[in-house]
């Protein structure tokens, strides 16, 4: 017999369900079965967490709503598709877009009788939601900075096929939120995916070696062109990445990709499909804790994995070649794209779109995108690039953040621009503690704290959850700060500045008020040992977090 969340996926008749019906029913929420569902079509059911008590003791029901998130292969948008999530946004949702970890944009706060109108809206523009969640290849990430340059252009290409291939095929997407009725009188068939999916979400990301600002080593997939005298030789694929895990219990981990093989621009296709293949047939189907590819890789080992790919595949994979990383790219200020045009990086904190006291930075980004009709792209920081601009036009956009209020990046300190957090309370259902709310004052802090000891132009790349689960990805950055118990955090120390090395548990639930403490004499040890020019990660990784933990004594 197959478990509940499995046979649910297999009797959905290819995620139907009954959203349909629930739609047009009165209540404020969905079934429990139903919005497991709905993650495949990009929306997560929510209620508000800071009224959740309050109402119980009132005896009143929590205030649900949606989460509803866009799938955007690359982060990139046209300026009406923007737009339209900027409109949808003030109409439907909490008023605020967030730009997520994977170059995604997310609403909150949809009633669950707006929801069909918040997807039409977005599909109206051609973009998508179907896939941004659920048991499928979620968004496909590449590194979003705009580029005139043939094999950049080429590589996106193949980045956008990869991502094509993995779309769901059938047609309930269409049925229950556009068109309410089957759009095709062909038989719904998922030709990868089958009728139960894969045992968990499944992630791929594109990244450059001399740029790994997707943190390419966190997916289940990494895809890292190799550029040889001008032309695009192929693929080094890395697999088995992942950073979910939970407090306490040892078999759930975060862990780094490993190089796997090499592939020609012929057959990235066909081994993507056959390495997901392989995890759709073998990957757990029991525990969900245990169901990501980097479990599969982990305990039946890389060797294994290869046959069964080959299988697959029909063929031998070539070995894959090493990779020069050199860093990782924040895209941040203005930079030229070719043919005489620029693309400008705005550093949004924690992804959050939103005008906030004196501080309109959504109604900035709107000017922006409608007077210069710029694309928009996002990156995987949680920043948003705009592009295709002229030289005469560097002063009016700058001018128009100004008047909002909106600090331009050069006005920002190197803590805040290489930090990021998750949105944890009040809207995920999953979060211990604070993240996104509580970052940007923690960073005022370190702001001094950094400023004091002469290190305020060191860029550290901090990270904060409120959970284990790792969506700011913590584990893959110099500081990670992990939610513990409410208000307290786990200390990481040691990841590198490019995401090619975890970090390591450094301290167990520290306050948020002393996270600072407890870092003060570690920079201060940082400052009196580095070597030269080395990062702080990198200083903590070699002096070893035993020792550092001595110094804080
Ligand atoms: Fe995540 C679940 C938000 C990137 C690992 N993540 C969630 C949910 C949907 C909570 C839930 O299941 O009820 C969060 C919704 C919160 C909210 O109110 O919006 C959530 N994850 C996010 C976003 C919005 C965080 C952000 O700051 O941007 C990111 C959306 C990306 C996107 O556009 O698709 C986001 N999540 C990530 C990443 C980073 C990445 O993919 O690069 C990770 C770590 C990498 C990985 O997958 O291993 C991540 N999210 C998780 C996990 C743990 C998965 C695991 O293997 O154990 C969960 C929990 C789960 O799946 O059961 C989770
Ligand atoms: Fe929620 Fe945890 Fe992800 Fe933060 S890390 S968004 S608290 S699931």
């Amino acid at each position: 017999m197959k478990p509940p969340h499995e046979q649910a996926k297999e009797d959905s008749r290819y995620l139907r369900g009954t959203i349909m019906e629930e739609l047009s029913n009165e209540k404020a929420l969905f079934e429990r079965e139903t919005t497991q569902l709905l993650k495949f079509h990009g929306i997560y059911q929510q209620d508000d967490r800071d009224q959740r008590v309050l109402r119980r003791k009132q005896g009143e029901a929590p205030l649900y709503s949606v989460m509803v998130r866009s799938k955007i292969p690359g982060g990139r948008l046209t300026a009406k598709q923007y737009l339209v999530h900027d409109a949808l946004s003030n109409q439907y949702g909490n008023g605020t877009l967030r730009i997520t970890t994977r170059q995604g944009l997310q609403f909150h706060g949809v009633l669950k009788q707006n929801t069909k109108a918040v997807i039409r809206g977005i599909n109206r523009e051609l973009g998508t939601t179907s896939g941004a969640c659920g048991d499928i290849v979620r968004n496909v990430m590449g590194c979003p900075a705009p580029s005139n340059d043939r094999l950049k252009v080429k590589v996106y290409e193949y980045a956008k096929a990869v991502s094509d291939q993995f779309l769901a095929r059938s047609q309930s997407y269409h049925e229950i939120w556009l068109n309410g009725e089957k759009v095709s009188k062909v038989e719904d068939n998922e030709p990868i995916y089958g009728k139960t999916y894969l045992p968990r979400k499944f992630k791929i990301a594109l990244a450059f070696p001399d740029d790994n600002c997707v943190d390419a080593y966190t997916n289940d997939i990494g895809i890292v062109p190799e550029i040889k005298a001008g032309t695009l030789a192929g693929f080094n694929l890395l697999v088995g990445g992942g950073l979910g895990m939970s407090h306490g219990s040892a078999e759930t981990f975060p862990r780094l990709a490993d190089l796997f093989c090499f592939v020609t621009p012929e057959e990235l296709l066909a081994v993507t499909k056959a390495i997901v293949l392989v995890q759709r047939d073998f990957g757990d189907r029991v525990s969900r804790k245990h169901a990501r590819m980097k479990y599969l890789i982990h305990d039946r080992g890389l060797d294994w994995f290869r046959k069964e790919v080959e299988t697959w595949y029909g063929k031998k994979l070539a070995p894959h070649h090493p990779i020069k990383w050199k860093g990782y790219e924040n895209h941040l200020g203005w930079h030229e794209e070719g043919n005489g045009k620029f693309y400008f990086g705005i550093s949004i904190e924690n992804g959050r779109i939103a005008d906030m006291g004196q501080v309109k930075l959504k109604t900035a980004l709107r000017e922006i995108v409608s007077q210069f009709q710029t694309l928009v792209f996002l990156m995987a920081t949680q920043d948003l690039i705009i592009s295709n601009l002229k030289q005469d036009d560097k002063n009016l956009v700058e001018n128009i953040l100004r008047r909002n209020g909106v600090q331009l990046p050069s006005e920002l300190s190197n803590a805040r621009k290489h930090s990021m957090a998750c949105p944890a309370l009040p809207t995920c259902g999953l979060a211990i503690t604070e993240a996104e709310r509580v970052l940007p004052s923690l960073i005022d802090e370190f702001e001094s704290a950094l400023e004091k000891l002469g290190l305020a132009q060191e860029t550290i790349t901090i990270r904060m959850t409120g959970c284990p689960n790792g969506c700011a990805r913590p584990y893959s950055s110099e500081i990670g700060l992990v939610g513990r118990a409410v208000g307290t955090y786990n200390i990481y120390l040691g990841g590198s500045f490019d995401g090619t090395r975890l970090n390591k548990l450094f301290l167990e639930g520290v306050p948020k008020d002393d996270l600072l403490k407890r870092l003060t004499p570690v920079f201060q040890e940082f400052k009196r040992k580095r070597i030269a020019s080395e990062r702080f990660g990198d200083f903590c990784n070699r002096v070893g977090v035993e020792i550092l933990l001595k110094v804080v004594g």
